[in-house]
């Protein structure tokens, strides 16, 4: 079974994220999602997300290509992810090329093309614009 892993906050869940999460399924049979918890976004990257982590989690359970979700509580977990979930690639979006090319000792990473045009930032303007 080969898996794959990817990371993210995936907020207000759009079809950008989709497209992400179906490509990278299509790398194995098994793709696990580490979603950013709310004090790691908050802390880290400085977002505040519109449904909180629980929320965020059951929206990603419910789609049919994620097999599993777990917590993103730090930068560094990345390395212990990997062997602990035997990870074979590393999926993410190229707004993050090169960043995660340390984890090549240890996985395939595959940085993905975003969808263009489409963004929870974007949504939260278009709709306080509306
Ligand atoms: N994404 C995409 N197209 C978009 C928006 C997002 O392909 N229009 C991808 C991103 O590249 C990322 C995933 O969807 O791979 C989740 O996006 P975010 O929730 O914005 O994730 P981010 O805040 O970049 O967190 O440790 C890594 C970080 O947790 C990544």
């Amino acid at each position: 079974m080969k898996r794959v892993i990817t990371y993210g906050t995936f907020d207000l869940l759009h079809y950008g994220h989709i497209n992400l999460l179906q490509r990278a399924k299509q790398y194995g049979d098994y793709l696990i999602v580490a979603l950013s918890t709310d004090e790691f976004n908050w802390n880290e990257k400085q977002k505040k997300c519109y449904f909180s982590y629980e929320e965020r989690k059951k929206l990603l359970e419910a789609v049919r290509y994620v097999d599993l979700v777990i917590p993103e509580e730090s930068w560094e977990q990345k390395i212990s992810d990997v062997r602990e979930y035997h990870i074979d690639t590393f999926v993410i979006g190229d707004d993050w090329k090169g960043k995660f090319d340390f984890l090549k000792d240890s996985c395939e990473v595959i940085y993905l093309p975003r969808t263009p045009e489409i963004s929870s930032t974007q949504i939260k303007k278009d709709l306080s614009a509306s």
